[in-house]
């Protein structure tokens, strides 16, 4: 921490198309840069909030978020990456500043030891545990809304506490949970649903192609990129199943998502393997993970570029007879 003092102004970067964690964890590590050292942030992204819970998170607890794209980055001394890591491709950190921070919980990405303030801690507790632990330990106060940002980023990345989370993340739970602002969880969990949810349901519906205990669904053109973790996250609790692969089009990259039930094998070296060699970027934890392709590299159209991704997913979980849905 002492490597930031005497900064005045820095860049929270948060991962593209950012989740309740990453946006969660953001938020709070501003209240720490704040209230320990006197540093001005300003928490920013690129890509899109586009699930409805995660733009209900955003306006019921007013986090101040910004677009990278429409800031000044000359005003900046540095960037402080949240909930991603210098060596992943998933961010937009401004070349021209150095990174002077990093906490994250995904698997570690290369030796960064340069970073000053570098606190990753691969396949722990959440991005909003970590950042918690600050919060507690320099007696920072954790407002109702903040809290609730948390709560909801632990609920979100451990599904309720219920896939792998690090003893950590029950204590940050407790501790939030008697601070949160329940009418503003209300309707984060429960939030109003865009007409396009709808359309994109009942195509996800039709698309779904069940292998052994493998879904796997493609959605085509899609309104906004988080709409295959989504459909993923539903359709991988159809009883019998294991897994879900979901794929859409977005902004001429070919995104997909991948959930499972079990461990085994490991849905982030799954989805690092459907990526190697075609130029696509992935990563995830052991039952969730996701990545994207880009279509200008490949040259197949995106209709027979998942179907060869699908071939190749079928193979890594040994999942080959097609049945109806
Ligand atoms: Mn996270």
């Amino acid at each position: 921490m002492k490597a930031l003092e005497g900064k005045k102004a820095l860049l929270i970067c948060l991962h593209d198309d950012p989740d309740p964690d990453a946006l969660a964890a953001g938020w709070g590590l501003s209240f720490v840069l704040a209230g320990a050292l006197g540093i001005q942030t300003t928490l920013g992204f690129e890509g899109i909030i586009g699930r409805a819970e995660n733009r209900a998170m955003v306006l019921e607890l007013g986090i101040p978020v910004k677009r990278i794209q429409a800031l000044n980055i000359s005003r900046f001394d540095g960037v402080f990456l949240v909930d991603t890591q210098p060596a992943a491709e998933n961010h937009s950190t401004p070349d021209e500043l150095p990174i002077l921070g990093c906490i994250d919980h995904h698997p570690m990405l290369g030796c960064q030891n340069t970073i000053p303030w570098f606190d990753v801690r691969p396949n722990g507790e959440t991005s909003s545990s970590i950042v918690l632990q600050y919060l507690i330990s320099l007696e920072i106060d954790v407002n109702p809304d903040l809290a609730t940002a948390i709560l909801y980023g632990i609920k979100t990345d451990t599904r309720d506490l219920s896939r792998q989370p690090a003893p950590p993340d029950f204590r940050a739970y407790t501790y939030v949970l008697s601070r949160a602002n329940f009418p503003a969880l209300g309707a984060i969990v429960n939030p109003r649903l865009d007409p396009v949810y709808f359309r994109m349901l009942h195509r996800a519906l039709d698309a779904a192609r069940l292998h052994d205990y493998a879904t796997v669904l493609f959605l085509g053109d899609l309104p906004y990129p988080d709409l295959v973790a989504e459909m993923a996250d539903l359709f991988v609790r159809r009883r019998e199943m294991q897994w879900c692969l979901c794929g859409g089009v977005y902004n001429h990259f070919l995104r997909f998502s991948l959930r499972t039930e079990t461990d085994r094998p490991n849905a982030g070296v799954v989805a690092r393997n459907l990526v190697r060699r075609r130029k696509g970027s992935a990563g995830g934890h052991d039952m969730t993970a996701g990545g994207y392709l880009p279509m200008a590299q490949q040259d197949l159209s995106a209709t027979e570029l998942w179907n060869v991704l699908v071939q190749d997913f079928l193979k890594a979980v040994e999942a080959t007879s097609a049945r109806e849905p």
